[in-house]
């Protein structure tokens, strides 16, 4: 990461605002370690806000010219705790995977990935709090997406700084206003809705905390057994130190809603479908609130699974069944989704493997997982079930041993697995 917020930055940030009389005392104690001239001087100064309570900066394009310094200003005016980070051109999405592969040391990172296409970031901004960050423009013309990698965020907080050639005229960005004070209610204006839903055309995919719903600590490989969410305190608008939720969060899952009929939560650390549930999908209010008049109450990371369960994964993931059992276990490493037909498709490496996942609803009580799965020269692919899966899943190719579906590499590029529940 070439320039995550730094001690000096802060320091530059708190004697910059000394100037603009924020922090006056503060700012002449510090001022002995760099001069006014070196903090502040001639920037394009950028101030970007959030749109109260909404999941969006109030700013989605900017631009500057090429390399000049920039004075970035970073005002949490919403109600939930926001990073910024502003990538190279292209790899928007790449950034985005790694923050979700932080997984359970997402929080302590701030979801900021250690990764060169991380050109700046500014930490998590508490709700009232903010942040300047001082750079330097790249010199290549180009547009460099950023985004908020807080989980749940990042399909609508984002944006775009363009840098322009130097003889280009900078134009001043358009800022979307928000209403300030009236935080309490300002859910209610974002559009964003308590009680998503979607259905068997259009599936409601989010990326968030997930519920850890008592999953078996077997699945758990890469990390502990769900993640105990800070509490956060919309009095002092911080998380509360020394309190954590009871129930517990994924931190890096997916949850993915096909109406009443399925909904799935599939985690991007282990790489594998957690559980399945139908019914209503996610109350999502401790979060995000009540929607149309607000009235938070309360909050924190984790929504809750408002239907009924009807499926969790059990034992090691099946991939497992193709390396040698004498060695340590090798990590999947999740590599991003993509949407086939409408529905989301998982792609994970794993030692020489690549693999694809597609769930949909089955008939009536099943859900069925499309699979392809790539080796480099693998002479079969194995998958092993628990014992407890194993008698209600059905396999479009391939032959049983026991609770081991061999396939040969052929079949496995593509087939179908059927889950009954
Ligand atoms: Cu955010």
């Amino acid at each position: 990461m070439v320039g995550h917020v730094s001690m000096m930055n802060t320091f530059k940030a708190m004697i910059c605002r000394s100037f603009t009389g924020c922090s006056l005392g503060v700012g002449i104690i510090l001022g002995v370690l760099l001069s006014a001239s070196q903090a502040c001087g001639a920037s394009r100064k950028i101030e970007m806000g959030v749109i109260p309570g909404g999941l969006k900066y109030n700013i989605t394009e900017f631009q500057v010219s090429a390399g000049e310094s920039v004075e970035f200003v970073f005002n949490n005016n919403g109600l939930i705790p926001h990073n910024w980070l502003l990538t190279r051109p292209g790899k928007l999405d790449d950034v985005i995977a790694d923050a979700m592969a932080l997984g359970v040391d997402g929080l302590a990172k701030d979801f900021i990935p250690d990764s060169s296409d991380v050109l700046h970031s500014v930490a998590l901004v508490q709700p009232g709090k903010s942040v300047i960050l001082q750079f330097t423009a790249p010199d290549a013309v180009g547009d460099y997406p950023y985004v908020c990698t807080f989980p749940g965020h990042f399909n609508l907080m984002r944006g775009v700084m363009k840098v322009v050639g130097k003889e280009t005229e900078v134009l001043a960005p358009s800022i979307t206003e928000g209403v300030s004070h009236q935080i309490l209610n300002a859910l209610g204006r974002s559009g964003v809705e308590p009680f998503p839903k979607g259905t068997k055309e259009k599936p409601y995919v989010i990326r968030t905390f997930m519920p850890e719903p008592n999953l078996d600590p077997a699945i758990f490989t890469r990390h502990q057994r769900g993640y105990a969410a800070a509490n956060y305190s919309p009095a002092t608008g911080t998380d509360v130190p020394g309190i954590a939720r009871t129930d517990q969060g994924l931190p890096a899952a997916m949850g993915v809603n096909f109406g009443d009929e399925l909904s799935y939560c599939w985690d991007t650390v282990e790489c594998r479908l957690m559980y399945v549930w139908t019914g209503d999908f996610l109350d999502m209010s401790v979060y995000w609130g009540g929607g149309a008049g607000g009235g938070r109450k309360g909050f924190d990371y984790v929504p809750r699974i408002m239907g009924n369960l009807r499926f969790k994964t059990q034992g090691e993931h099946p991939i497992n069944a193709n390396f040698n059992p004498a060695q340590p276990v090798p990590s999947p490493r999740f590599r991003g989704y993509r949407v086939v037909d409408g529905y989301p498709e998982f792609h994970y490496t794993v030692d020489g493997l690549s693999v694809r996942e597609r769930i949909s609803p089955g008939d009536r009580r099943s859900f069925r997982v499309d699979l392809s799965i790539s080796s480099d020269n693998a002479s079969s692919i194995r998958l092993a079930f628990d014992t407890a899966i194993r008698p209600s899943l059905q396999a479009s190719h391939g032959i049983w041993e026991g609770d081991e579906l061999v396939l040969t590499p052929d079949e496995a590029v593509q087939f179908n697995l059927v889950q009954r529940f």
